[in-house]
């Protein structure tokens, strides 16, 4: 059975369970399991050295996402688990790639669950804004907001995300831009420039 709304196919499906670690910031039967490396970071970091001699010293994890999709529809609700890793590439705190959804009027809700941050959020006429990642803490990404997590802290940020089945990812026109704004550790303190 598939109803149609607005002209547009929402298809039906069983309703299920997901079970999570909560600590580990993992998803017990992922469908889908990311792994990004510092390799997969390259032109996202001020200090490209830095990163080259992060990939040329073991290549560590950055970031861990686990999903269990939907259809990539309207009315669905695609939802993860991520786990960004504490450490960072010269100055710079570790975080994700960042990315506008591809139909750019949908947002997003990030309920973080461990660890400390912030959630970096631009336009893409200039506006750049962040908010604070803590436990009990929900950000809400409003539709039209590029959105990286960046770890602030010294262990894993984990966080768990909601967003519309047929938002998609549009990684491009970050990686073109850049966020103005970048998010540094010096000498035990947190710097956001
Ligand atoms: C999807 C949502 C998250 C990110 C994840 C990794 O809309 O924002 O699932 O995909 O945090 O970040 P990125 O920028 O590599 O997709
Ligand atoms: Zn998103």
């Amino acid at each position: 059975m598939n109803s149609t709304l607005e002209a547009q196919e929402t298809t039906f499906i069983e309703p299920f369970s997901v079970d999570y670690d909560l600590v580990e910031g993992a998803m017990k039967n992922p469908t889908n399991h990311l792994v990004r490396r510092a390799s997969d970071m390259r032109g996202h970091y001020r200090d490209a050295a830095a990163l080259q001699q992060l990939i040329d010293t073991g290549n560590p994890v950055h970031y861990e996402v686990y999903e269990r999709p939907v259809p990539e529809q309207y009315g669905h609700l695609m939802f993860c688990i991520s786990d960004l890793r504490p450490g960072t590439v010269g100055e710079e705190c570790f975080m994700t790639k960042g990315h506008y959804h591809t139909r750019l009027n949908t947002g997003e809700i990030y309920l973080a669950l461990r660890g400390r941050g912030y959630m970096m959020m631009k336009t893409n006429d200039g506006k750049c804004r962040y908010e604070e990642f803590a436990p009990g803490r929900m950000v809400y990404v409003p539709p039209y907001w590029g959105h990286r997590s960046i770890n602030t802290g010294s262990e894993p940020l984990i966080s768990f995300c909601v967003y519309p089945g047929d938002a998609g990812h549009n990684y491009g026109d970050i990686e073109r831009e850049g966020f103005p704004r970048r998010v540094f550790l010096r000498n035990g303190k947190i710097h956001v420039e």
